[in-house]
């Protein structure tokens, strides 16, 4: 248990601003998945994916939980993709497994 993940701390409160880059998207766009992160840790990894996420154009909530690993995305699938967000993942350090 001594993994540390590469972006924890230092994105801690980055942002609280929840910027929307949402309107008001059609119900049957909305797609969403649940994502395993196991290098989640505290509650920075949360706000350090959340924000991340947020950022992906098309991304319309995000739920981390350090707890369960989980990480749920609903998201516009117009205009943005799974492999979108699971890439993400990976480029801020957690990586993402398959979920059965
Ligand atoms: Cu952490």
């Amino acid at each position: 248990m001594t993994l540390i993940p590469a972006s924890c701390s230092d994105n801690m409160g980055a942002s609280n601003t929840d910027a929307k880059n949402n309107q008001s998207v059609p119900a049957e766009n909305l797609s969403q998945a649940n994502f395993l992160c196991t290098t989640m840790d505290c509650t920075g990894c949360e706000n350090a994916i959340n924000n991340a996420l947020k950022k992906i154009k098309g991304v319309q909530d995000v739920k981390s939980d350090y707890k369960t690993l989980l990480v749920y995305v609903k998201f516009d699938r117009t205009v943005t993709n799974i492999d979108t967000i699971k890439n993400m993942l990976f480029e801020i350090g957690y990586p993402p497994e398959d979920l059965k």
